[in-house]
């Protein structure tokens, strides 16, 4: 774990639940390495510019920081040049649904062999709180002071029907929960997705919103059956769910280009 860390100074709001999925995936790669799962040299981390994009300074391992939603083709790009590599990329939902939204899908129906952590706080954070394709009807911003007209999306019912072979929701403050869905999400051969719900405390705080809201799914949920992960995911709940939702094998992008 020291070895993860580095001299960058932490500048996102203290208390901002950031900083637990960064442990989270400190504790995630430790444990892939001490395991021999993974290799410290064969990890590269990117991702796009927001509040997450700060993560790729402080885990001491090769990283890329990209451009506004384009993280995702450059990961795609370090993948197909060297398939030894796991890639794993951390995004924001302004990130990957707004600017990258295209590279999003794509990524996904081509099955590339890459990892996305998205830091799910339905708000564009760094530019302090506009609205995101993921906020709710009704919110409020300095973009829309009479609240947001539009419907947002739902992230993991359109992932899989992209094309996502992994697919998992957590929750920032679950450490232990979140650490768990990115090694599997990391050992999964093709692209997998998770959400993980990471409440913005400056600028869109529901802390309170979910702290009674999320259930874990039981660990025989059937990851295998894409009908039924379709109708749970998109079916009306008042409640969110978490944990691995799907996990199938496909032939992946980098391992076809190559053949
Ligand atoms: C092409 C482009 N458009 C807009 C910006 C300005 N910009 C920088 S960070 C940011 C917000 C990022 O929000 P999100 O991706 O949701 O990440 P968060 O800060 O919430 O982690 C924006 C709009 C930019 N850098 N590049």
């Amino acid at each position: 774990m020291n070895n993860l860390a580095t001299k960058a100074k932490i500048t996102w709001c203290p208390g901002c639940p950031n900083s637990a999925i960064l442990v989270a995936f400190r504790q995630a790669i430790s444990e892939l390495v001490e395991t021999e799962k993974l290799k410290f040299e064969n990890i590269v981390i990117s991702a796009g510019i927001g509040c997450h994009g700060k993560i790729t300074d402080y885990v001491n391992v090769n990283s890329f920081t990209s451009l506004h939603g384009r993280a995702l083709p450059v990961m795609t790009g370090i993948k197909c040049a060297n398939p030894k590599l796991t890639v794993v990329g951390f995004s924001g939902d302004g990130d990957s649904f707004a600017e990258g939204i295209g590279h999003l899908v794509h990524t996904a129906r081509r099955n590339s062999d890459i990892k996305v952590f998205l830091h799910a706080n339905q708000v564009f954070a760094l530019t302090t709180g506009q609205t995101t394709p993921l906020s709710p009807k009704g919110y409020r911003s300095k973009s829309t002071p009479f609240g947001s007209i539009e419907e947002p999306f739902t992230p993991l019912p359109m992932l899989l029907e992209s094309g996502a072979t992994f697919l998992a929701r957590t929750y920032a403050e679950d450490i232990a929960g979140t650490k768990k869905a990115m090694i599997a999400a990391i050992t999964h051969k093709g692209f997998s997705f998770v959400e993980i719900i990471q409440p913005c405390i400056t600028f869109f705080d529901t802390r309170e919103y979910f702290k009674d809201r999320i259930y874990s799914i039981p660990e025989n949920f059937p990851v295998q059956d894409k009908k039924t992960v379709l109708e749970f995911l998109t079916a009306p709940n008042e409640k969110t769910p978490v944990g691995i939702f799907y996990n199938v094998e496909k032939p992946t992008f980098e391992e076809q280009l190559w053949s």
